[in-house]
């Protein structure tokens, strides 16, 4: 079988491979990081979102293994600005997107103007989704405070950049939000980030099965598939061209890569699946790929991209 290529370009960064990681997951330390980059089939590593100074998250349990997914409320755990700055600055074998995540506004312009005065050249993604930190909002779900908030930052930001959506699940938000995106010099999007505010119970307890917010948390893995697709689609059937997608959402196996990338995915990453079953998720997704493609006769990822037919 001829080895196909699964190299990709996103904002003249050029990837070795599509898949990366969810933020979130498998990029909190130095070594996990570098685990992302030194594994076989991936693309790059994509930070956990950093908040300006370092943060212990919300109280344990705050992650839980559910049938057909998962359910978090960490409540954005992570080294600080700094730690992940210093991180992508440095020379490494593939590309790293550094996620930023404000805690108010102010945060959010504050992260980007100091990524402005580094030295960092590579691709930044501006976390608009974090569903679990206690009294704040998803920025995204508020549509004006979004636009607002892109304003201020292209009238100084120059470098690449993309952001993190929450899910949508209603047409007119996907036709609203695409219209504020497609204003600005965006990199990318990356969809979705995971569907907040679930609840699961242990029936033997009766408990709710993590501690903070009473156990509300944000769903990820298989059962949020769909509402992932949905989101890619949607995005690339509004979204200006030069706006890429990052993927997220539901991926457990090559068929769920390959609907994400009939859906317009430009690149695809795994959360859930990846904490279950470490980085080496990421050979047998390419194998597993490769060998729909085979089957089908594709013999590149452009030969199916965006195609998903109406029925
Ligand atoms: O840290 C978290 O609780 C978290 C974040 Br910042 C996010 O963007 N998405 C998520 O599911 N959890």
């Amino acid at each position: 079988m001829m080895a196909i290529d699964f190299k990709t370009t996103m904002a003249s960064v050029e990837f070795p491979s599509i898949f990366l990681n969810a933020s979130g997951v498998n990029c909190m330390t130095v070594a996990e990081m570098d685990e992302m980059i030194n594994a076989a089939c991936t693309g790059g590593v994509v930070t956990k979102s950093a908040t300006p100074q370092q943060r212990e998250g919300n109280p344990q349990p705050r992650y839980y293994q559910l049938e057909h997914g998962s359910i978090n409320s960490m409540g954005l755990p992570n080294a600080g600005f700094p730690y992940y700055l210093d991180y992508v600055t440095k020379e490494h074998a593939k590309p790293t997107i550094l996620s930023v995540a404000g805690l108010q506004m102010s945060d959010n312009i504050e992260l980007l103007h100091k990524i402005q005065a580094s030295e960092y050249t590579g691709l930044t993604e501006l976390n608009l989704s974090c569903p679990n930190v206690i009294g704040k909002p998803q920025v995204a779900y508020d549509f004006e405070e979004t636009d607002a908030l892109l304003a201020e930052i292209f009238s100084f930001y120059t470098k690449p950049l993309g952001v993190k959506l929450p899910p949508y699940f209603d047409l007119v938000h996907f036709d609203q939000m695409a219209a504020i995106l497609n204003k600005y010099p965006l990199t990318h999007i990356n969809t979705v980030n995971s569907v907040g505010n679930g609840l699961w119970i242990d029936i033997d307890t009766e408990k709710v099965v993590i501690k903070p917010k009473q156990g509300f948390g944000g769903l990820g893995g298989a059962m949020i598939l769909p509402t992932a697709l949905a989101n890619v689609r949607a995005f690339r059937q509004r979204l200006n061209p030069s706006i890429k997608i990052i993927g997220t959402g539901g991926v457990t196996s090559g068929k769920d890569v390959f609907m994400h990338l009939l859906c317009g995915a430009d690149m695809v990453s795994v959360g859930t699946a990846l904490l279950h079953e470490g980085v080496g998720i990421f050979q047998r997704l390419t194998d597993e790929l490769a060998a729909i493609m085979a089957e089908k006769g594709y013999t590149s990822i452009e030969d199916f991209r965006g195609k998903v037919q109406d029925f």
